[in-house]
């Protein structure tokens, strides 16, 4: 059997490490070729300060940023075969930045050796599907030889995100905007938006942090514009909420209840779509951004062919160990471990999900909506089973801390349901923190420093103090 995986992020490795895993117990497992259109693996957190196009005139993948640090904590996503205290050796805090992160899913990789299936620098372009022989034909290019190949599989992964492709809504009078205008997706840093009164366009995990980022830096004035409902979150006072914005005159932005306000940039936090321009329109999952996309089976097979599977295709409360569970599970459909009941029945699992999706009501409700959904996933499998109650637990625990306080939810520690493990706090509280480098997140400020420096550098006194 051939297996071929496009895309080389958390999604995409855990399907590598699903078939070593499998490998290492004894299974023979299929020949695997994994397309990587970038450099290196890691995918969103793999980032860079380019936009646009990157070095091979790709478009750029990922939409992350300087000073990004993880939005939910670490003890959700954490895997349960390679934890934080296995990688790190030491305790570590709840809410590390995006470097940290990087470090401990390659970590994991790279010690399972799965290296060695990935065709970096290379990008799938498009992908047919022969009925008669149940094959995939995948045309990659090569872009460091700007050759095309061609190459035949008989299952297909597709791993290959959905944060990448901005979904741009028009605003009348926006072409005029004399400030700066982007999509989240190019937002690369708050440094410059010191001293500027910032307008965010949507309610959503990037408009709170993005917003944040630039109060965090020194921006005058924050506004953000819902379309649904606003965020609530008890904000700085420099911060505000309004409803849509409906037209845009010179830098002045008219909002629904007919309040208005004068704005040096604007950014557009709306989100992203799913697209998979490799893909032809009958394999291609075309959905908003959903706890449950339809048309796949367990939130992976696709349900008019089951030799294609996708990873990673839902919004996201739970991520790595999403993604691993998802991954197990595919690699038991193809290896045959798990046969896969009839069409009907399918879509009548399918139909169950999304009848439960549609009732949701509230945060607490979708984030056990995805726990059952990752326990019935993980029951199927070999992947270690771990306290997904607790994790529920937790994910409202987490989103009651946001509520409380916004600014500093990054510096509650919680508790690994995986080793027992209780985080540290971290050495600088996350408003005060201007570097998020690994080597300043691990080693902490200079140790020459003297302790008054010191505390006003974590804003902590009593830690600095303790520390030293
Ligand atoms: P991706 O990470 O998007 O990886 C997809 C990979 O596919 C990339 O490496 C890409 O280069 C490759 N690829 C794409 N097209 C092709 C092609 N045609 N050919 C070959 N390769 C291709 N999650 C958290 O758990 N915590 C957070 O704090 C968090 N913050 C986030 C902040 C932002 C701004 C964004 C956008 C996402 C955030 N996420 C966070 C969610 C994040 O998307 C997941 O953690 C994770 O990266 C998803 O993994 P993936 O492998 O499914 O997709
Ligand atoms: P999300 O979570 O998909 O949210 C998109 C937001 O954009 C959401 O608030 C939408 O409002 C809003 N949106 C979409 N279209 C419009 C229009 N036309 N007008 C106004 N507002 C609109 O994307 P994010 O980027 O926040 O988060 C994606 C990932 O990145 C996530 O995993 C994070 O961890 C980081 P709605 O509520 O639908 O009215």
């Amino acid at each position: 059997m051939r297996v071929g995986i496009i895309g080389a992020g958390p999604s995409g490795m855990a399907q590598l490490r699903a078939f070593e895993s499998a490998r290492k117990l004894g299974a023979e497992i299929p020949d695997i070729v994994c397309f990587e259109k970038q450099s290196d693996w890691g995918g969103q957190w793999n980032s860079s300060w380019r936009t646009g196009l990157d070095a091979a005139g790709e478009p750029v993948h990922s939409s992350m940023y300087r000073h990004l640090w993880s939005n939910g904590p670490k003890e959700v996503l954490e895997f349960s075969d390679y934890t934080f205290d296995e990688h790190f050796g030491r305790p570590i805090s709840s809410f590390p930045p995006r470097e940290v992160l990087f470090d401990y899913i390659a970590g994991r990789v790279q010690k399972s050796d799965v290296r060695k299936y990935v065709r970096f620098n290379t990008v799938a372009r498009w992908v047919s599907y022969n009925e008669d022989s149940q094959e995939f034909t995948v045309t990659v290019e090569d872009l460091a030889a700007q050759r095309t190949e061609t190459h035949v599989f008989d299952k297909l992964v597709v791993s290959t995100g959905h944060f990448s492709y901005p979904n741009v809504p028009a605003f009348e009078g926006i072409n005029s905007f004399p400030g700066e205008v982007l999509h989240a997706h190019d937002f690369r840093g708050a440094e410059r938006f010191a001293g500027k009164n910032v307008l965010l366009i949507g309610s959503s995990y990037s408009a709170e942090d993005i917003g944040m980022q630039a109060h965090k830096m020194g921006a005058k004035s924050v506004t953000f514009s819902y379309r649904s409902a606003p965020m609530g979150f008890d904000w700085p006072e420099s911060a505000v909420e309004r409803p849509l914005v409906t037209r845009f005159e010179g830098r002045t932005a008219h909002f629904s209840d007919g309040t208005t306000g004068e704005f040096d940039a604007v950014i557009l936090c709306t989100g992203y779509l799913h697209k998979y321009p490799f893909l032809p329109s009958e394999l291609s999952l075309q959905s908003p951004n959903l706890l449950y996309p339809g048309n796949l089976y367990k939130g992976v097979v696709w349900q008019q062919n089951t030799n294609l599977f996708y990873l990673g295709a839902q919004d996201q409360y739970y991520t790595f160990n999403m993604f691993d569970a998802q991954a197990w599970f595919a690699r038991d459909v193809m290896l045959g471990r798990i046969e896969l009941p009839s069409p009907q029945e399918r879509e009548a699992d399918i139909q169950t999900w999304l009848d439960r999706q549609a009732a949701l009501t509230d945060h607490d409700a979708e984030a056990d909506f995805q726990t059952d959904y990752l326990r019935e996933l993980i029951a199927l499998t070999d992947y270690p089973e771990f306290d997904l109650d607790t994790v529920a637990v937790l994910l409202k625990q987490w989103m009651k801390d946001k509520e409380e306080n916004i600014l500093g939810y990054r510096d509650s520690i919680h508790r690994s349901v995986m080793t027992g493990t209780m985080a540290t706090r971290h050495h600088t509280r996350w408003i005060n923190a201007m570097d998020d480098s690994l080597s300043r997140y691990l080693n902490g400020p200079s140790e020459d420093m003297d302790t008054g420096a010191l505390a006003a550098l974590t804003g902590d006194a009593e830690q600095a103090g303790a520390r030293r």
